[in-house]
């Protein structure tokens, strides 16, 4: 048995089967690489779902981790730290926002937006008492706990795991005129993906954000945008937002906010509304600790001064130009914003778990979503001469 299948083995007898990943064993990784077990060297294309933008082991992102691991790493918030507040003001900052709330994982940040708009629906539209509704789309990801599945359209999210929580209206995503249909007197919020990532990376129309911007506006709705994939200067702006000028008035951040080095996410938004929250009605233990918010801390800094987010716009650029230039019929569409792109497959030979294999062999590791769909996301610190490499183990894979 090779080290990796000793390992996978192991794996599947004492971790539980809740993922099916490739059957690739990572051990280390620089940059834009990562190596397995055996020393086989891969150019990540997923990373890790976004969170790695700032490639693996950032050494600007590593080293503020190792300084401040040496000072000071978790407090809880019973007491200050010297990180917290340092790390909010220039987040807010950095969104054009007001107030930051931090927790660990996205699906929290999504559940903190959820409480949010609640609380604003009940305290300052006056909607009554738990009648509260919040809008959402079909096809989304908001993440997999129980209240975030209830907003899922995707059964494999929600069989055997009900009962669900109330409140929560689901539309076709794209769709203003069912936006505008669904919001009545209790809507306090339309929560949104500027681009739906895990349901294949789907665009909506030009003009949607903005439209749903306009109609929030003249609806007192808050406006949501999950910008825990889009953010960060993934899609090739800041905020996917910005490509409509759609200013939400909260989002939720999560993955790259730890520099691809920790577990931080966090809802940003109005006093008006974060500042509503009162002691001990939210919160987490590890929320806000000062290891994370120092270490992303770091990398905003690193996203701003290395201009990540044009790297995304102008290296995406030329990684559609390789993917479209692609010769092979079984190809349907290549679409996406920035270093967030995916290429949907007709149905033919191939399927995209096994063109995910092939590019493995080629050492460029992808995951598919969905039987049909190859998303290419690659850390924002790639070169141009790796972008090039990705194409080629393209046009080998497919061309042949
Ligand atoms: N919102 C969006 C838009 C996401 O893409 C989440 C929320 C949830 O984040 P956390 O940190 O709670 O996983 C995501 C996560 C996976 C996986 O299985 C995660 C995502 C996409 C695909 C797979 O780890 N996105």
């Amino acid at each position: 048995m090779t080290r990796t299948e000793q390992i996978i083995k192991q794996t599947e007898i004492y971790s539980a089967h809740n993922y099916k990943p490739l059957p690739v064993v990572i051990a280390e990784a620089k940059g834009v690489y990562m190596t397995d077990v055996e020393g086989k060297r891969y150019l990540d294309c997923l990373s890790a779902y976004s969170a790695v933008s700032h490639g693996h082991g950032h050494p600007r992102v590593l080293k503020a981790l190792h300084e401040q691991a040496d000072k000071l790493v978790v407090t809880s918030r019973a007491f200050h730290n010297d990180q917290l507040g340092p790390w909010c003001r220039e987040l807010a900052a950095l969104c054009d926002m007001e107030m930051v709330l931090p927790m660990n994982t996205g699906a929290e940040a999504v559940e903190t937006a959820i409480k949010a708009a609640r609380k604003w629906g009940y305290k300052v539209k006056g909607v009554p008492k738990y009648k509260a509704k919040i809008v959402c789309c079909a096809d989304n990801f908001h993440g997999r706990t129980t209240t975030i599945v209830t907003m899922s359209t995707d059964e494999l999210y929600k069989e055997d795991f009900g009962p669900f929580t109330p409140g929560f209206e689901i539309i076709p995503y794209g769709d203003i005129d069912a936006l505008e249909k669904a919001i009545d007197d209790d809507t306090v919020a339309f929560l949104v993906e500027p681009i739906q990532g895990e349901a294949g990376v789907r665009l909506p129309p030009d003009g949607y954000l903005s439209a749903a911007r306009r109609l929030c506006n003249e609806k007192n709705v808050l406006l949501i945008f999950d910008e825990i994939q889009t953010g960060l200067g993934r899609t090739g702006k800041l905020f996917c937002w910005q490509h409509e000028d759609a200013k939400p008035d909260l989002m939720c951040l999560g993955k790259a906010l730890g520099g691809g080095c920790i577990p931080i996410s966090a809802v940003v938004g109005s006093q008006e509304v974060l500042g509503l929250f009162r002691p001990g009605e939210h919160g987490s233990t590890f929320g806000g600790m000062p290891l994370s918010c120092a270490v992303s801390r770091e990398a905003l800094r690193v996203l701003v001064e290395d201009d990540l987010t044009g790297r995304a716009e102008k290296l995406g650029k030329r990684l559609r130009d390789g993917l479209e230039s692609v010769q092979c019929e079984q190809i349907k569409e290549v679409r996406g914003k920035g270093l967030l792109l995916a290429v949907e497959f007709k149905p033919g030979p191939r399927t995209a778990r096994q063109v995910c294999e092939a590019l493995q062999d080629e050492g460029i590791l992808c995951k598919e979503t969905h039987e049909t769909t190859v998303r290419f996301a690659p850390p924002l610190v790639i070169e141009p001469e790796q972008i090039d490499q990705i194409i080629a183990a393209v046009k080998k894979v497919l061309e042949n």
